[in-house]
């Protein structure tokens, strides 16, 4: 690479060179695996990623912890279950209303979520154990609310020390009938990133919520919506669009969730699966044990959330709920098509760039599609080689040392609850029409080739990226927004929304135009100078300035 390159000229070989090139050979090596040049599209199969494996000590991830993942992102969202988190302050404090995950309280107004429950261990605690304290604060949480569940997050010390958290749940939900009481061992350490925290919290509400509830909810079509967190009120906005359909959401896995609404998912008939990476075992084990079928859907993009109602009414065939679902698209799209239509007057033919967990680093891209911009670069923080390259490549995933760490439950068929929703002859119909169950492409399939492809990005690599690309929009969460911007590109969070959203559905995909437009328009970002425009030698060598 010489200093007189132009952008234009930057071959992705270049790019992905010149990311590279600073690290020492041992790193660059297992980097190199992690970086991937596109070249899905038109192949048989997607070239092969490494994902899911450890960051590199000394390298700055933009990943977060087991712990995050259990507590935060799966647990979180519920709001009539009290969250202990058995700690240091620390590790609470971080995890209080950061994410932001609505809820609306309901009629019985029960709601945790603004409280913060810790046990706040303290250094004799960790010399001398903190189950003692654990157990004084589940009983002082009990006694003050009773609520339908407690749940007791182990943070790294807790593992380290070898406090039984199981048994002190254990010992106190024998206690109080009344109270479902459960633990997580999600140390922070436990896994690579907080995908382990994932399965450690789903395999857990799995097994000891899941099903208690006996009697069905009423409703016609009733569905579950699984791995979607109700992010800046995407929830909202999707139950307002099911509603209006006729379409009866029994259990949102955990957006917006309730204790009763786990404890009743199994009486659902479809399982419409949203974030791939953070739970799809989950619609898995439902399949297996209850005899719901699953299917993908995106309820992000307004296109992409026509295409996902219809297939729910495809699904469930009835001409009655076809016809409702096709007029709430007529009615909800000239609205949508109006304004990406106008802004894409502005944003037309701009690139944009993602970089987030599991599953915006796809979805996303279909609504920048519909303002006519293009996805450059994308990865996921911490998804798995399935969500890049499809589901095909399950079968051949390499169980590491790690990954043996999370367990995987071994579920059977419920011999009272298990109930075929569909005939092999229906099933056997529909697939043959062309509907997919249990199908999810992954994400290279929908980039174009030749683009760059990161499994958990850095720091480093992320400012190299926008040095060499120059994206009109940077995508991904607080740790980078500043940096981002200091580089004179418009950062948008895709984990918390900054404070906007909802982005989901037909209301959300308007939300997500207007102030994408907003972005990429903006003059001020021009005022910034990056590093390297500050620097006289390197100032020459890019098409931009
Ligand atoms: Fe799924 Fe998520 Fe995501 Fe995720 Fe997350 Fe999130 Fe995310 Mo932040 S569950 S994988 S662990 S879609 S909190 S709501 S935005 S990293 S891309």
């Amino acid at each position: 690479m010489t200093k007189t390159t132009k952008m234009v000229q930057w071959s992705p070989t270049d790019i992905k060179d010149e990311l590279l090139k600073k690290y020492p050979p041992k790193v660059a090596r297992k980097r190199a695996k992690q970086i991937m040049i596109n070249e899905a599209v038109g192949a048989d199969t997607s070239p092969e990623i490494v994902a899911n494996v450890r960051t590199i000590p000394g390298i700055i991830t933009m990943r977060g912890c087991t712990y995050a993942g259990c507590k935060g992102v799966i647990m979180g969202p519920t709001r009539d279950i009290v969250n202990i988190v058995h700690g240091p302050i620390g590790c609470s404090f971080y995890a209080w209303l950061t994410r932001r995950n609505q809820t609306d309280a309901g009629k019985d107004g029960e709601n945790y979520i603004p409280y913060c429950f810790s046990t706040d261990m303290q250094d004799q605690d960790i010399i001398f154990g903190g189950e003692k304290k654990l157990e004084a604060a589940i009983i002082e949480a009990y006694e003050l609310f009773h609520p339908k569940g407690i749940c007791i997050f182990a943070t790294c010390p807790v593992g380290l020390i070898g406090d039984d958290i199981h048994a002190v749940a254990r010992k106190l939900s024998a206690q109080y009938e009344d109270c479902n009481i459960f633990a997580f061992s999600c140390e922070g350490y436990k896994g690579v990133s907080q995908s382990a925290g994932h399965h450690i919290a789903n395999n857990q509400v799995f097994t000891h919520l899941v099903g208690e509830n006996k009697k069905s909810p009423e409703g016609e079509y009733k569905i579950n919506l699984l791995g979607e967190y109700n992010i800046g009120g995407d929830g909202f906005e999707i139950d307002r669009i099911f509603k209006k359909c006729g379409i009866t959401n029994i259990s949102t896995f955990s957006g917006n969730s309730t204790y009763d609404q786990f404890a009743s998912a199994q009486h659902a008939d479809l399982s419409c699966v949203m974030c791939h990476r953070s739970i799809n075992y989950v619609a898995d084990m439902l399949e297996t044990k209850y005899g719901i079928p699953w299917i993908k859907v995106n309820f992000i993009g307004a296109r992409s959330t026509a295409k996902s109602l219809r297939k729910i009414g495809e699904y469930f065939g009835d001409p009655k709920l076809i016809k409702r679902i096709n007029d709430v698209i007529a009615e909800e799209m000239p609205e949508v098509e109006a304004v990406a239509e106008e802004v894409r007057t502005r944003t037309n033919g701009k690139t944009a760039m993602i970089f987030v967990g599991g599953s915006r680093a796809h979805h996303y891209q279909d609504l920048f599609a519909e303002m006519g911009m293009k996805t450059i670069s994308a990865g996921y923080e911490f998804a798995h080689r399935d969500d890049y390259e499809g589901r095909e490549v399950i079968p051949s995933l390499k169980v590491d040392s790690d990954s043996r760490n999370i367990e995987e439950l071994t579920v059977e068929a419920d011999e009272k609850l298990f109930k075929a929703r569909k005939t092999p002859d229906e099933v056997k119909a529909l697939e043959e029409a062309g509907f997919k169950f249990k199908h999810y492409e992954g994400l290279n399939k929908d980039m174009d080739n030749g683009s760059i492809i990161v499994d958990d990005l850095n720091q480093y690599e992320a400012e190299k990226l926008v040095e060499i690309l120059k994206p009109d929009v940077f995508c991904a969460g607080i740790k980078e927004k500043f940096s981002i911007q200091k580089l004179g590109v418009p950062m948008k969070q895709l984990h918390s929304y900054d404070s906007g959203g909802p982005y989901a559905g037909f209301k959300g995909a308007v939300n997500f135009y207007k102030e994408i437009d907003r972005l990429v328009g903006s003059k001020v970002w021009s005022y910034m100078k990056a590093p390297w425009q500050k620097n006289p030698e390197l100032t020459a060598t890019f098409v931009w300035e």
